[in-house]
């Protein structure tokens, strides 16, 4: 291959990961995709994947490509897929227009599909390559692929602190220790989760609403093109203390609520007062956290959850190797040595059996920074 054909691959295929970002807040379950139809230098098709149910990316790019698909060229960061699942395989389409060449970023490692819409391709004869942007591609959806390779959504932890590393006064009182702008950014982060978490203390300390408000959202960023789509809420509630007027508890959509608690009696008034409490009893009479990361996966197909929970949680779910990325935002502030830590921890004793972080991202939010870290567990 040539090096123009080189760069201009990459030309194509970072087009198509701009249209793929559209679907940020709206695919879910299915992975944001997107896709690009050239021939000759020039592009005629376009489309990215926008909500589940409706067409995939390659299909939108070929109506509008209509009979310039003959030929031509498609860029597309998802391999296409040979499956029936809610809409018809997208091979078959590629193949009917008269595409020549198809452009991979990565292979899709959903086992209905796992390489055999490549295979399918290359037997009708068209020519495929595959790798374009590939680290690219598979940052624009962790979750996904995590619950297609492990049967785990991709689970973020965002947290606020002062520059002293404190996240809520002795008291319990922490709102607000950052910015507006930074409160903003959070909403960002739970546009694009399948599932927000907290623990019944949080619940009961500040009654919040786990909503994503789209008044919040920078609309400049995904344009809004369809609903806002509100994520599943999941509750950890050990002991069913979650209280039944609870405002969460009567807004459209599912509240979960996982327990080690047998209380059947707790379970019927919560259930009667709109939520869905699942019983995971695990070890020291605490709900089993990765038993409910695979039932999140399997029966809810939550791909990206975000925790939004207090020091005892975060911690537990730190402990349990659980935490995929955490999302600090720091304020201009101390708060002094009375304030409360951002996890508890209480087995580290030694400075040999610290967490070790890879940091990704820093950046200012507002007058706040934000770190994006990645836990490192040995
Ligand atoms: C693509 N292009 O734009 C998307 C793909 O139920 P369905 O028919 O929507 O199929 C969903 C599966 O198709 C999803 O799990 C993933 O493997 C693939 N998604 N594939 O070629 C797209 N959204
Ligand atoms: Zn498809």
């Amino acid at each position: 291959m040539s090096h123009l054909t080189l760069r201009s691959d990459h030309n194509y295929m970072a087009r198509a990961l701009r249209l793929a970002e559209k679907g940020l807040w709206s695919t879910d379950p299915n992975p944001r995709v997107g896709c690009v139809i050239v021939r000759d230098g020039e592009i005629v098709g376009e489309g990215w994947h926008q909500v589940a149910g409706e067409p995939h990316a390659e299909i939108y790019a070929l109506r509008m490509a209509k009979e310039k698909s003959a030929g031509a060229t498609c860029y597309v960061t998802l391999e296409p897929c040979c499956h029936h699942g809610r809409t018809p395989p997208c091979t078959d389409a590629l193949i009917k227009a008269g595409i020549t060449r198809v452009v991979v970023a990565m292979t899709d490692p959903n086992p209905l599909v796992s390489s055999k819409g490549i295979e399918q391709l290359l037997k009708a004869g068209i020519i495929v390559d595959t790798g374009v942007l590939s680290h690219e591609a598979e940052q624009l959806n962790p979750g996904f692929f995590k619950r297609m390779r492990y049967n785990r959504p991709y689970i973020r932890c965002k947290l606020a602190m002062s520059l002293d590393g404190r996240t809520a006064m002795a008291s319990g009182e922490s709102q607000w220790i950052t910015s507006q702008d930074a409160r903003r950014d959070v909403q960002c982060l739970r546009a694009r989760s399948s599932a927000i978490m907290t623990g019944a203390g949080t619940v009961l300390a500040d009654d919040p609403l786990l909503t994503v408000r789209e008044a919040e959202l920078p609309c400049h960023l995904y344009l809004k093109l369809t609903p806002i789509k509100q994520p599943l809420r999941v509750i950890i509630d050990t002991h069913l203390s979650m209280p039944i007027n609870a405002r969460m508890l009567s807004l459209p959509g599912k509240t979960l609520i996982f327990t080690a608690s047998p209380n059947e009696t707790l379970k019927v008034i919560l259930e009667k007062a709109g939520a869905q409490v699942i019983p995971l009893p695990g070890r020291e009479r605490e709900v089993d956290l990765k038993a409910m990361c695979r039932v999140l996966a399997e029966k809810y197909e939550v791909n990206e959850l975000l925790m939004e929970t207090g020091a005892t949680l975060g911690g537990s779910m730190l402990r349990a190797g659980l935490i995929d990325e955490l999302v600090i935002y720091m304020a201009p502030m101390l708060l002094g040595n009375k304030a409360r830590g951002l996890f508890n921890l209480p087995e580290i004793e030694q400075l040999d059996q610290n967490i070790s972080l890879d940091i990704k991202d820093i950046r200012a939010v507002g007058c706040d920074w934000r770190i994006v870290a990645h836990p490192i567990y040995s």
